[in-house]
């Protein structure tokens, strides 16, 4: 039979190993398209002209850390909610350590700038710019702004440098609102770029002993609260018309005794340039 007696020739023999190769090319340029290979991502190849399979896998994205959080309400309208171990104990005392070495006296907002004042008595130090730096992120303050940024939904960027108070006995922050007064010039600039402080995480950094003072006391709430170490009192200083709410006067009565650390975050409306 010709069948049979068939001998391959060369041509034959090159001939089979392109129609082979030509099967893998076509196979794996199919499975390429499907993996979502970055080079050919969705932009590039609508960019090039080229159609869209319906069914593309995008690039995976770094899955974003989901936290929970247990609160409870402290007021209702206004709001005024705590958040439980917002910080853990770990956290709570690596801020403590980073900030103290910068701790110098408190300043308040007033009509020539931030100063140091009778109204305000404790301790502060701010946890700024040179904490966080883009080559080299503070593992633990970048938890802390992302659970803020969970908890309240404002982006990260939006966010103050955060603030360590300390309060020894006999010292105090006198009734003061968080959001800053546009009505003095040098705050209405400072709000028109970095947005105005709309919510407020005061976090009890220590636990205050018992009857010894050191709450935080809302005069128009008539009412004083506190946390355990770790806890968050949170709160919206703007209100849902977003104006200043000035219910939410508050402020850290004089501590009697042992020492109270807290920690300020502030969220402003917009992002914060600085
Ligand atoms: O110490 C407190 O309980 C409140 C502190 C406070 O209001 C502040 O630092 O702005």
């Amino acid at each position: 039979m010709t069948f049979c007696n068939f001998t391959p020739t060369r041509v034959h023999l090159v001939v089979s190993i392109i129609f082979i190769l030509l099967i893998i090319l076509i196979v794996v340029n199919h499975k390429t398209y499907r993996i979502g290979n970055p080079i050919l991502n969705k932009n590039n190849l609508k960019n090039n002209g080229l159609k869209v399979q319906e069914n593309f896998k995008e690039e995976k994205k770094p899955e974003k850390k989901i936290h929970v959080f247990k609160t409870k309400p402290l007021h209702n309208e206004p709001d005024v909610t705590l958040i439980k171990n917002f910080l853990t104990e770990e956290e709570c005392d690596y801020i403590i350590n980073l900030g103290e070495p910068h701790i110098k006296k408190s300043e308040v907002c007033g009509k020539n700038g931030s100063r140091p004042d009778k109204s305000r008595t404790s301790m502060t130090a701010h946890i700024g710019k040179k904490f966080l730096r883009n080559d080299n992120p503070d593992p633990v303050l970048t938890r802390i702004l992302e659970k803020t940024n969970s908890y309240c939904g404002l982006p990260v960027e939006n966010i103050e440098p955060i603030q360590l108070v300390r309060y020894e006995p006999g010292q105090y922050f006198k009734p003061h609102y968080d959001y800053l007064d546009t009505k003095v010039d040098m705050y209405r600039e400072n709000v028109a770029k970095n947005g105005q402080r709309k919510y407020t995480f005061f976090v009890y950094l220590t636990d205050v002993p018992k009857n010894a003072g050191g709450t935080t006391y809302f005069p128009r709430l008539n009412k004083h609260f506190s946390g355990s170490k770790g806890d968050a009192i949170y709160w919206d200083n703007m209100g849902d018309n977003g104006k200043e709410d000035k219910r939410m006067l508050h402020s850290g009565t004089e501590l009697k005794k042992g020492k109270k650390y807290g920690l300020n975050i502030w969220v402003r409306d917009k992002e914060y340039i600085g």
